[in-house]
């Protein structure tokens, strides 16, 4: 298992998900590796209770996808349900391979019930985790998985060579079907219901009632070792902390990018967000059980999130012993911040940096300023609506609430059909000026459009994203398609463009595909266009880019043959 696929059947490679496929350490570089995904229902019990979720192959979370750096990865995938899919490969930069990154209808129309689409393209200079989901309305609840993308042959980590690598991956789990909850939201413009229970690799653990002792995730590990975690946070709505009680972690890598190592004893990490982190296992020689937890960060109302925690279990020496609830809920729980530690979350963002010779674009072609945060619409007439007094939730980047089209952007532009479609008057700062942070106006009705910014191929931009108070300032994980960004300044309250930049890092800012826009302040973010094609930017708060916080890109071909947009494959599905 694990040699180059091309010499296995599918079946063969599939069992191969679930081990760590040794063998990988001496296959070649710049392989073609297959995988096929049937997109299949499957019944699934948590607490007491069962469900039929949407899976890959079966498997919940989804199989692992394992490759190295200058890997191709060709995935075909088969819609088996009778929703529609499409699949995004989160942080993958898909360059010149636009027709691949997934969102339904940015990218490509969504895979029907009975059809298949195959994803081709190549994983170039990123090494480190990013994971797959869903892309189209809520199916992203269950439809998960980890991207394992491994150095080249004969590179290796920049940090001490692991003993073992286990990805952590944090989800949410509904009792309910996400899909009649998030319609219903939709239709009524109250928030959405919120989750039972969050997950450790789809296990909720002992917290919560009606858990069996199979449904906690257990991590064996020997004394004296380092083991590397990759850690995911799938969860569609919260944002979360995680620690291991009297454990410490070295931060090495996020979203794929490597990172000037630092320590730390609790994470943070948002919805997209993914990040490599190495845990040294103490020198203890009996058995010995830790419990590691996670729990969300908000700043939203009480009630209006799921506060509970999930926790897992660190096992030393365990030879398989006997395991109950009862005992594990007498560990003492790790000592997490408070839900609402904005200022936890403003320190930990500003640790990140680069390792590598950063590429910050030193100068910019395109100056943007974005205002991002939530709003509401008036309720239809002969409706009653259940949002804040009476309206239907929305949220916006710069005041526009954004439609997704009938048909795919990329497929409008490509075709020359843009017209038709939307539009490209995005607007490069807000309308109208308030204090952001402030008492907000108290008309914060916002506008509905398929709008998007053009940017010509290779200008570079910087982007400064405004969060606003509008009904509550919230943190928003903004995460951006088909390229990789600096972050190169944050604070609290409004921007100041006459100060603020100059703090700007244009020395080793970290690179990444998410970040928080943080509660009632901002951040600032370089980024070179030189991927041609359609990118869609979004809240990865799965609420929040249901109800409109979201907008897309339209970087334009370059001259050169290899700055320009290939035709779409012949499989590509249509609306
Ligand atoms: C799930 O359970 C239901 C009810 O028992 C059953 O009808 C259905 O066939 C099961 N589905 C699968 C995929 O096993
Ligand atoms: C994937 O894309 C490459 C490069 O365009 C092409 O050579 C190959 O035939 C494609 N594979 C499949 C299965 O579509
Ligand atoms: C864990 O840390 C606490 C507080 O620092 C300490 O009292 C306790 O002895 C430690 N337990 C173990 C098993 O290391
Ligand atoms: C969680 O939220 C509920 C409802 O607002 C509240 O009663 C409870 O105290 C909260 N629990 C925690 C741990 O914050
Ligand atoms: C966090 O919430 C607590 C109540 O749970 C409150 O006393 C405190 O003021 C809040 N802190 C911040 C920074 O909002
Ligand atoms: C944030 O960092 C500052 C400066 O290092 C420190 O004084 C403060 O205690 C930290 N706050 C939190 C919540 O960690
Ligand atoms: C409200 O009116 C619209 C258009 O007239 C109609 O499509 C919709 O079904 C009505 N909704 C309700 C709840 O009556
Ligand atoms: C609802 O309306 C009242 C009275 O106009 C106002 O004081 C309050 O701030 C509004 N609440 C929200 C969430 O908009
Ligand atoms: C904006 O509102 C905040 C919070 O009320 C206040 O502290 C700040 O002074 C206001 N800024 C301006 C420019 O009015
Ligand atoms: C909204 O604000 C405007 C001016 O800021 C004021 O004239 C108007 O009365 C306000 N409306 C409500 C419903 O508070
Ligand atoms: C992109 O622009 C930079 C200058 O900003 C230039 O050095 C580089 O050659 C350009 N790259 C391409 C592929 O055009
Ligand atoms: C699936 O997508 C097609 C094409 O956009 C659309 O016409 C159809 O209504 C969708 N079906 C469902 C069940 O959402
Ligand atoms: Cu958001």
């Amino acid at each position: 298992m694990g040699v180059p696929s091309t010499f296995l059947p599918a079946i063969l490679i599939i069992s191969c998900f679930m081990c760590f496929c040794p063998d990988l350490a001496n296959a070649a570089t710049g392989v073609t590796r297959h995988y096929k995904f049937n997109i299949r229902l499957q019944n699934v019990t948590r607490l007491c209770n069962t469900k039929s979720i949407i899976t890959v192959n079966g498997k919940f979370p989804g199989p692992r996808i394992i490759a190295r750096e200058g890997d191709r990865l060709v995935i075909k995938v088969v819609n088996h349900v009778p929703n529609n899919i499409s699949i995004h490969w989160h942080g993958i930069r898909q360059l010149r391979s636009g027709w691949a990154d997934g969102p339904a209808y940015i990218t490509q129309c969504p895979i029907q019930t009975g059809q298949s689409y195959v994803y081709n393209f190549t994983i170039i200079g990123q090494t480190g985790t990013l994971w797959y989901h869903a892309h189209v309305s809520w199916i992203r609840a269950t439809l998960y998985g980890p991207i394992i993308i491994l150095p080249r042959l004969n590179t290796s980590y920049p940090f001490v060579k692991p003993y073992k690598e286990v990805p952590i991956i944090f989800g949410e789990w509904w009792k309910a079907d996400t899909e009649a909850v998030i319609n219903q939201a939709l239709q009524t413009g109250a928030g959405p219901n919120n989750s039972d229970a969050y997950t450790i690799n789809g296990l909720p653990g002992p917290l919560y009632n009606c858990s069996s002792p199979k449904e906690t995730f257990r991590l064996n590990v020997k004394p004296g070792k380092t083991y590397l975690l990759r850690i995911i946070n799938a969860a569609l709505n919260d944002e979360l902390f995680f620690k291991i009680t009297n454990h410490t972690f070295t931060v090495v890598d996020a979203d794929a990018t490597y990172l000037k190592p630092f320590e730390t004893d609790t994470i943070y990490i948002t919805p997209g967000q993914t990040s490599n982190v190495l845990l040294k296992t103490k020198n203890i020689t009996s058995s010995a059980r830790f419990l590691m937890a996670a729990r969300p960060y908000s700043t939203a109302a009480a009630g209006t999130f799921d506060n509970t925690t999930v926790v897992g279990v660190l096992e030393y020496n365990n030879h398989n012993m006997q395991f109950s609830n009862a005992s594990i809920k007498g560990l003492p729980l790790p000592p997490l911040p408070a839900i609402n530690a904005t200022s936890y979350v403003a320190n930990w963002t500003n640790k990140f940096r680069g390792l590598q010779p950063s590429k910050v674009p030193q100068t910019v072609d395109n100056r943007y300023f974005f205002t991002v945060g939530l709003g509401s619409d008036p309720c239809p007439k002969n409706q009653t609506c259940q949002g804040p007094n009476g309206t239907k939730f929305s949220a916006s980047v710069n005041n526009i609430s954004f439609t997704l089209p009938t048909t795919a952007l990329l497929q409008a532009r490509f075709f020359g059909q843009t017209n038709k479609v939307f539009a490209t008057n995005f607007p490069a700062f807000p309308l109208s000026q308030f204090n952001y942070t402030g008492t907000p106006p108290n008309n914060t009705r916002v506008t509905h459009g398929t709008k998007v910014v053009v940017l010509p191929y290779n200008a570079t931009v910087e982007l400064v994203m405004q969060g606003t108070s509008i009904l509550g300032a919230e943190n928003h994980p903004l995460h951006l398609h088909g390229f990789n960004f600096y972050v190169v300044g944050q604070g609290t309250g409004n921007f100041n463009s006459a100060t603020d930049p100059a703090n700007f890092n244009l020395v080793d800012p970290v690179e990444r595909n998410t970040v928080g826009v943080p509660a009632g302040g901002w951040v600032a973010i370089r980024f070179r266009a030189d991927n041609p094609g359609v990118w869609f930017m979004h809240c990865h708060i799965e609420i929040h880019l249901s109800w409109g916080l979201r907008m897309a890109w339209a970087v334009m071909d370059g001259k050169l043959p290899n700055q320009k947009l290939p035709p779409p494959p012949s499989d590509l599905p249509k609306c």
